[in-house]
């Protein structure tokens, strides 16, 4: 049978592709997005959408039989994940050696798992890492933009400094500043009004409730409620999830034609059909955009893209690390989810650091205080295409997380040195203090200016764009998501107007 024919098709449903959906919707362009994941509207058997982190059950994970917290251990003991039963959950994580790629699965992408922390980059590192981008019209047009469309809030100070649920993150402001560390409130797209009504007891728990990773029932403004939203509402946009993009190849009238796999709940394919598209837009996340991209460069379907597809990977220099507290320095057993608070160290030797002061909601006091550093890491990997697996893999060499340890040592050892406190070495699973084995923020693979011109268009092919984190050349310096939605705002707006005939 001859392939269907939409204009614009999206592949992938986070930052970037939710942006690209809702743009060619509002211009009128009839379009179609798959997404692998679930769309996650239905509650389950126990009246919720999502599972919490500390029980968590096969809606946590995406086709493994145990859940893949990076926290591994607890005193050594395997306490923190569980064995679940095989499912299209909504976290995935794609291993490779040397490197743990996490990503979100599902109709709203990383929005569904992440912790919510919308920040806007340094100004001096966005030029830095994307110079064809002028930054002027990005922070005074595309940032604002994004945030507003996000719903980006911030935490009343006055709540915070009362709140029980951020002790945890008050006790690592105070330690910093002991060590002559300033400290930031971060914005974020969990409404804090909610939250403060959460802690009222006046409508269910979600943040306070230990909910993240595995998704949020209540309080977070995920992508499924903003842009993609407003995009069904066009009227022009569809979305099939539990539907995997694999192949991609053009015919001689410039049409793309796009193979698809129907999965079911459980993972396997159920049918395969064709699509084909005038406009491509890839949003699939950085090793999702990578792996079509050189899968179809390799196999044949479009043998002219660059040699550069592939490179340019990086792990926004995360690194995960966690301390001690001492015992009259509890830092509570009631811990909000969502992060609010990052320690900023700009002038270390090693380059700045931003470190999220990130919760153990064990429901117990552990006196950890653990952190998400983001540091500036100018080591780069790159995705090849693997035939007989049909998949890529990432060459990332266990020395380039180097760098990343080496500066959160620098700030780190000083926190510790100012309270008198210690690493916890128990907690990943071996000795290590300093987990740098994965990362929560992959950036990069198709790279913008390189792989693409400079406003995502891929190079070799007309009317193909990638919009998601792979044209992020492995670094933003803070978390990435924001970034990613404001570039997207950016490009599809010039392809839009340059580009696509409307309808
Ligand atoms: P992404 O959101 O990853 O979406 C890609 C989508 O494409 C996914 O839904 C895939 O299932 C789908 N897909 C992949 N392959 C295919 C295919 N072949 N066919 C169809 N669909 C496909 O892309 N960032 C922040 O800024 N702040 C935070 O607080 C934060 N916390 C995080 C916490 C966790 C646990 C994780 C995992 C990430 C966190 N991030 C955070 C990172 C952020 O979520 C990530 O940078 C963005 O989601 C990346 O956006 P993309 O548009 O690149």
């Amino acid at each position: 049978t001859p392939p269907s024919f939409v204009p614009a098709l999206v592949v992938g449903s986070g930052y970037g592709a939710a942006v690209s959906a809702l743009r060619l919707g509002s211009a009128g362009v009839s379009t179609l997005v798959l997404e692998t994941g679930q769309l996650w509207n239905e509650a389950g058997s126990d009246g919720s959408v999502f599972c919490s982190m500390v029980d968590p059950d096969r809606r946590s994970t995406w086709l493994h039989t145990r859940t893949q917290a990076p926290l591994g251990t607890f005193l050594w003991l395997d306490v923190v994940n569980r064995d679940v039963p095989r499912y299209t959950g909504v976290l995935d994580r794609m291993d490779h050696p040397n490197m743990s790629v996490y990503q979100g699965r599902g109709v709203g992408g990383g929005s569904l798992v992440n912790g919510g922390m919308a920040v806007v980059p340094e100004r001096e590192h966005l030029e830095r890492v994307l110079p064809a981008v002028s930054s002027d019209p990005m922070y005074e047009r595309y940032f604002p933009r994004a945030r507003r469309m996000l719903g980006v809030n911030r935490v009343s100070e006055d709540w915070f400094e009362g709140a029980e649920c951020y002790r945890y993150a008050r006790v690592a402001r105070r330690h910093a500043a002991n060590a002559g560390l300033g400290s930031t409130l971060v914005p974020n797209v969990y409404d804090f009004d909610y939250m403060r009504r959460e802690a009222a007891g006046e409508v269910p728990a979600s943040a306070l409730a230990a909910e993240v990773l595995y998704g949020n029932n209540h309080g977070k403004r995920s992508l499924d409620q903003t842009y993609l939203a407003d995009a069904v509402g066009t009227g022009n946009v569809r979305i099939e999830s539990l539907h995997r993009a694999h192949s991609i190849r053009r015919e001689s009238d410039g049409t793309f034609v796009v193979g698809v796999q129907r999965l079911d709940e459980f993972g396997n394919v159920r049918e395969v059909h064709e699509i084909g598209c005038r406009y491509l837009f890839l949003g699939a996340g950085s090793q999702g955009t990578t792996e079509l991209l050189l899968r179809a460069r390799e196999t044949g379907g479009l043998p002219e893209l660059s040699e550069l597809v592939g490179q340019g990977w990086g792990t926004n220099g995360n690194v995960m690390l966690g301390r001690a507290c001492n015992l009259w320095d509890p830092t509570g057993a009631l811990q909000s989810s969502i992060p609010a608070l990052a320690v900023d160290d700009p002038h270390n030797e090693h380059g700045p650091v931003f470190a999220e002061s990130v919760p153990i909601p064990a429901g117990v006091e552990t006196f950890v205080s653990l952190y998400l550093a983001i540091t500036r890491n100018p080591e780069r990997g790159r995705f090849v295409f693997d035939e007989d697996t049909d998949s890529v893999r990432l060459r990332w060499s266990s020395d380039q997380g180097q760098p990343s340890v080496r500066a959160a040592r620098a700030t780190f050892d000083g926190i510790n040195r100012a309270n008198g406190t210690v690493y916890r070495h128990d907690l990943f699973g071996d000795t290590r203090a300093f987990e740098d084995r994965f990362t929560y923020h992959p950036l990069g693979g198709c790279v913008l200016g390189s792989a693409t011109d400079d406003h995502g268009r891929v190079r070799g092919y007309r009317n193909l764009y990638v919009v998601d984190g792979s044209l992020i050349p492995g670094s933003t310096g803070v978390n990435p998501f924001l970034t990613i939605t404001a570039l997207a705002e950016r490009n599809v707006e010039r392809i839009l107007s340059v580009d696509v005939e409307h309808g």
